[in-house]
Order: C-alpha cells, then sequence, then structure tokens
C-alpha cells in the first residue's frame, strides 16, 4: 500500500471532498508501516474497502418556520464501517454540513469506535439545518420532519445516532419522539444522549468532556506533570466545551479563556461555577455568540471580537468547536506564547500544519481528537448496555467505567506509538490502534 497513491485516486472519485480526504490521508500516513508488514491485510484490500463508507442515505427534509414559511433542507447518514459492531455516532446540524464533512466525521467514528474497547461499528448524520436563530418550536419541527426519513435507516442492532454540533438533549427528545410514534416501537436503545427519566445515562452530556481531561490527566502523567495550577484556553461553549470547563476547573486548572465564532472571552481570574452553568443558557439561546459571556459577567472577563482562543497566553489547549478550528499560525502564535501541550477535543480540530507544527516542537504534547474525545461515544455505548439490560446505573458506576476506558484508551495510544526516544506519537499510536483492530474484524468476517 502507497499512500499517495490511493490518495491520487481517492482524489480522483471524489473531487472537493477536502475534510474526507484530509481524514483519511492522516490514517493511511500512520498506518502505512504496520499495514505493509502484514500481506494478508494487502490480499484483501482491507485499505480499499475501508476508505469507503458501506452506505450512505440522502433524504430531503421539508418543514414549516414559525412565519408560516416552507424550508428545504438535506439530510444524511453516513453508515461507514461496521464491522466490530452496529454503526454508532452523532447527528451534525450546522449550515456548513456536506456528504464531506460527515464522511470524515464516520470515518474518525469508525477507529475511535474501535478504541473505545466497546462492540460499536462507526456512523455519522446529520443537516445542513442552520439551528441559529431558531426558536424551539422550529428546533421541534425541524427534529420530526427529519426524523420521517432517518426512521428507516436506524435501530438498537442496525444504528444508533447520538449528538454532535447543534444537537443535544433537546433535539434527542425531539428526534426520539417522533421515532417512537413512527416506528411503534417504545424501547429506549435506538439513540444516545437522551434525557435521565426515558433511558438516558447519568454522565453522558458531561462525558466528552470529562473524558477529554481524564486523558489529559494521563498525558501529562507520563510526561511528568501535573495538571493542577495550569492554564487552559478552551474553544467553544456548547456540550463539549462546558463538560471540559467543569473537569478542569474541578481538577485545579484554571480556564483563562472560552471562544465562539464572534471571539474569545478573556478570563483572567479563570472561569467558574456560575459562568459554566451559563454557558448551558448560551448553548439553548440558538445565539451562538461568546460575547453573550461578557455581557453577563463584565467584571470577570473580557471581550475581543474576532480573535480565538489560541491568541491568548496559556499552558494547554483544548480546541472543542469545529473541524480544522486550530491552523498552523495559530499554533505558532501559541508556542510563541509558551503553549506545551494541545489536546484536540473537537474531531480533527488541528490543520496538519498546526499538528506537523507542534510535533516539531520538542518536548510538545500533542493527542488526537479520536483518542481524546472518545469518552463521549463510550459513554454512548455505556447508556447502549444499560438500555439493554433494563438498568440504570449510577453516576459512580459510569465515571468509574469511563475513567478505565480512557485509561485503556491511552495505553494502546503508548502501545503503538512510542518513538525511539520513549516518547509517545499519539497520532500514530491511535491510528494504528484502531485500525488494527478494525482491520483484523474486517478480514475475519471476509468479503461482506
Ligand atoms: O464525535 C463523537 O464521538 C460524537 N459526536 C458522539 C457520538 C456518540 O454516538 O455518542
Amino acid at each position: 500500500m502507497k499512500t499517495q497513491e490511493i490518495m491520487q485516486q481517492l482524489a480522483a472519485k471524489h473531487p472537493g471532498e477536502a475534510e474526507y480526504l484530509q481524514a483519511v490521508e492522516e490514517v493511511l500516513n500512520s498506518i502505512e508501516e504496520v499495514y505493509n508488514q502484514h500481506p494478508e491485510y494487502e490480499k484483501a484490500k482491507i485499505v480499499e474497502r475501508m476508505v469507503e463508507p458501506d452506505r450512505i442515505y440522502t433524504f430531503r427534509v421539508t418543514w414549516v418556520d414559525d412565519k408560516g414559511e416552507v424550508q428545504t433542507n438535506l439530510g444524511y447518514r453516513v453508515q461507514f464501517n461496521s464491522a466490530i459492531g452496529p454503526y454508532k455516532g452523532g447527528l451534525r446540524f450546522h449550515k456548513a454540513v456536506t456528504p464531506s464533512m460527515l464522511k470524515f466525521l464516520g470515518f474518525e467514528q469508525t477507529f475511535k469506535n474501535a478504541l473505545t474497547t466497546l462492540p460499536m461499528g462507526g456512523g455519522k448524520g446529520g443537516s445542513d439545518f442552520d439551528p441559529v436563530g431558531k426558536s424551539d418550536a422550529e428546533i421541534m419541527r425541524f427534529c420530526q420532519a427529519f426524523m420521517l426519513e432517518l426512521w428507516r435507516c436506524i435501530g438498537p442492532d442496525q444504528d444508533i445516532p447520538a449528538g454532535d454540533v447543534g444537537v443535544g438533549g433537546r433535539e434527542i427528545g425531539f428526534l426520539n419522539g417522533m421515532y417512537q410514534k413512527l416506528a411503534q416501537r417504545y424501547h429506549t436503545g435506538v439513540l444516545t444522549g437522551k434525557g435521565m427519566t426515558w433511558g438516558g445515562s447519568i454522565l453522558r452530556p458531561e462525558a466528552t468532556g470529562f473524558g477529554a481531561l481524564y486523558f489529559t490527566q494521563h498525558v501529562l502523567e507520563l510526561a511528568g506533570k501535573d495538571i493542577k495550577g495550569k492554564t487552559v484556553a478552551i474553544s467553544g461553549f456548547g456540550n463539549v466545551a462546558w463538560g471540559a470547563c467543569t473537569k478542569a476547573v474541578e481538577l485545579g486548572a484554571k480556564v483563562v479563556a472560552i471562544s465562539g465564532p464572534d471571539g474569545v472571552c478573556a478570563i483572567p481570574g479563570g472561569i467558574d461555577k456560575e459562568m459554566i452553568d451559563y454557558m448551558l443558557v448560551m448553548r439553548s439561546s440558538n445565539r451562538n455568540k461568546v460575547q453573550d459571556m461578557a455581557d453577563k459577567f463584565p467584571g470577570k472577563c473580557s471581550f475581543v471580537a474576532g480573535k480565538k482562543a489560541w491568541s491568548q497566553k496559556c499552558d494547554i489547549a483544548l480546541p472543542c468547536a469545529f473541524q480544522n478550528e486550530l491552523s498552523e499560525d495559530d499554533a505558532k502564535e501559541l508556542v510563541k506564547n509558551g503553549t506545551w501541550c494541545c489536546c484536540e477535543v473537537s474531531n480533527m480540530g488541528c490543520q496538519p500544519g498546526a499538528i506537523h507544527y507542534f510535533q516539531a516542537q520538542k518536548g510538545f504534547l500533542f493527542a488526537p481528537g479520536k483518542a481524546v474525545n472518545a469518552g463521549g461515544v463510550a459513554t454512548s455505548g455505556l447508556e447502549m448496555t444499560q438500555n439493554a439490560e433494563h438498568i440504570s446505573w449510577t453516576g459512580q458506576e459510569v465515571d468509574e467505567r469511563l475513567h478505565h476506558i480512557m485509561a485503556s484508551i491511552h495505553e494502546q495510544c503508548v502501545k503503538f506509538g512510542k518513538r525511539a526516544d520513549g516518547t509517545i506519537d499519539y497520532v500514530k499510536g491511535a491510528n494504528i490502534a484502531g485500525f488494527m483492530k478494525v482491520a483484523q474484524a474486517m478480514l475475519e468476517q471476509g468479503l461482506v
């Protein structure tokens, strides 16, 4: 297998699918050496089969807005790979959603889910519906219209969606209500991220952020460092950023910046509980403006328009918002200002140039999204287990399992990513560990 040859063929077959091609190239670069030591993979054309999704459903979603006007969006479900379990992955509602974006996310999800130790395949879906500025009633009507098509593609043993950007507890509620109505099946296992009274798991809302901080702790610990007292810059103020802030503060770190599409809020004294709670209000307002935090707490934080979180001085950078949100220039600015660690919490949050720059700095600690943020989908897997057994675990039990899973993901990265000098290439480690598991499962199950 030669990465460049495969990439050329893929680029010719899927012109303009930039995010998808970027995600595939990163994985292939990491695994090329190991892959070529396994002629049985080459013979079964594992890579050629693995880079294409099993199937993609595309559908029209028509709904009526508050003014009575008819709106039309596109909906998708990408069922990427089911070698190790049913398709599992979130739904993204964002105006920039394209098949390329969902294919990159489904591809990443396949390896991420393999890392969790749980039997889940990879999938992703969503719509170009823009939640910004929408009322609750509009969100509900859109979710119902979306489910009118999606329900045919999913099921507790086939494909289990969850949230992603633009889809949180409120949206999962509307989606689940409509699914049950249409399918006349009242089991709890077809979506994860559900409410606590109808099959949801304690800690699922926090899990992506909590897991990311547990992973960061492992990265720091191995490098002989402690997160206590360190300054942290975070992008975003959605569900993931909220969980990350909560756990960072609990572990004694100081979150000195959060950012949004409109700019950054500098918080010199560190974010506090009241401000973290306010992030939830900001998320559900659908305004998508981080300036609201500075307006609400003028004494504690100051808003700088048009700037990213990466303009702020910090020890640790945690991208928690969107793919490619941290560029090579941002990486240079961070390093110049003294940052020595970046754990990607968003999927593919760093551009390739940023990753290369970080990795070229001696002693810099970088870990990729598919390892760092896997606690979210892992806890979805735990929610599926509770649903299948018709039971509910305590918060402590879920947290212990999440801890255990994050420790295991870190171990896998160390095993497959150790460099000659003893430091860890977490990108390589995560990609090889995830790939080997899926490749072996595909090989053993034949050409299907
Ligand atoms: O990117 C992700 O891992 C998610 N959006 C969560 C997926 C899930 O099924 O919980």
